[in-house]
């Protein structure tokens, strides 16, 4: 895994960093940067609403739920208003794939790239003010430009993210994301309104002793090798950290070293969490960072996608603990 050298100090800001790398994609002339861009600016937009979510009428149920069947909290469509409108104002993207959308959002314009997203994953939590975080994923348009959009479009590989990444809405906000040449962290200073450089190069330990699952449903996992997994992590008296927000538990366990597990189980048995809009992202994420991602057969990114809302089972984190599992 190459990373690109950092040649950029602690403290830079976003657009400066996003502007220094834009040598790196000759032929992207601009857009895909203006395209980071404008996911940092949803990003700002969301954060600010989150901040007063519980001063103004923001919480709470929507009174509908999303394709997956999770109830939808009123955050959920406010943040996927914001990012689809900040998406379609930017030009750069000619579709959208939302978690809280059923299907795809042609955006009827000549936009070189396609974006997936959860808006809000985590959004149980919002009432109660714990992190919630935006996952997203980058990747190029494959049908011609003057051609309608069509499905194929948007079930692409997550080896072919160009881009990917999670806005972590926590003590502070930060945007961790990387275009392939390695990871970098840009936590939002609210005094400024701008995302600045934090975490250089982050890599992620080889190995760890933290690992994240809803130790609620261990009866109900399928696979006895996980099973066997959480066991070993509990005789060696790894620490249990979950929060139930995908992205904060990722973030911790990317800077610290850590597994995150979702198993397919009797409720899930195809996995809970969204191929397109969770696991393709941070895997992408994780793997640059020296990481791994398995469904528990084969590498995340290497999913040949066959539908906009299918769910997988999720191993995710430092290299040694996912290998550790065994299941592969
Ligand atoms: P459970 C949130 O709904 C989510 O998609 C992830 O953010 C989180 O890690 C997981 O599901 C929590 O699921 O079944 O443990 O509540």
């Amino acid at each position: 895994m190459e990373n690109s050298r950092i040649d950029l100090p602690i403290g830079v800001t976003l657009d400066r960093f996003i502007k220094s790398k834009e040598s790196e994609y000759p032929t992207a002339v601009g857009a895909f940067s203006q395209l980071l861009r404008d996911i940092a600016l949803a990003a700002k937009v969301v954060n600010r609403e989150l901040n007063k979510a519980g001063l103004i009428d923001i919480m709470g149920s929507a009174g509908m739920s999303n394709s997956g069947g999770d109830e939808q909290k009123k955050l959920d469509l406010l943040a996927n208003t914001r990012f689809i409108r900040a998406l379609s104002k930017g030009g750069e993207v000619c579709g959208i794939i939302s978690e809280e959308s059923e299907s795809f959002i042609d955006l009827e314009n000549n936009g070189k790239y396609i974006v997936a997203i959860d808006p809000i994953d985590g959004s149980s939590n919002i009432d109660v003010n714990v992190s919630v975080g935006t996952i997203f994923s980058i990747y190029k348009r494959i049908s011609a430009i003057n051609s309608p959009l069509i499905e194929s479009d948007f079930l692409q590989k997550g080896r072919c993210q160009i881009a990917a990444g999670y806005i972590l809405y926590s003590t502070s906000t930060m945007l961790v994301f990387s275009t392939g040449k390695g990871v970098n962290g840009f936590t939002y200073e609210q005094t400024l309104g701008e995302f600045v450089l934090s975490n250089a190069n982050i890599l992620c330990n080889e190995t760890g002793n933290i690992y994240s699952v809803n130790e609620g449903i261990s009866n109900s996992i399928i696979d006895v090798k996980v099973k066997k997994y959480i066991q070993y992590c509990k005789d060696k008296e790894y620490t249990a950290r979950y929060i139930g927000s995908l992205a904060a538990d990722i973030h911790r366990n990317l800077l610290l070293g850590g597994i995150y597990l979702y198993p397919a189980t009797k409720k899930y048995p195809s996995g809970k969490l969204r191929l397109m809009f969770e696991s393709n992202a941070l895997a992408f994420v994780i793997e640059q960072a020296g990481g791994k991602a398995t469904n528990g057969e084969i590498n995340i990114l290497d999913i040949q996608p066959t539908s906009i809302h299918q769910t997988s089972p999720l191993y995710i984190g430092s290299k040694q603990m996912v290998d550790k599992i065994g299941i592969e």
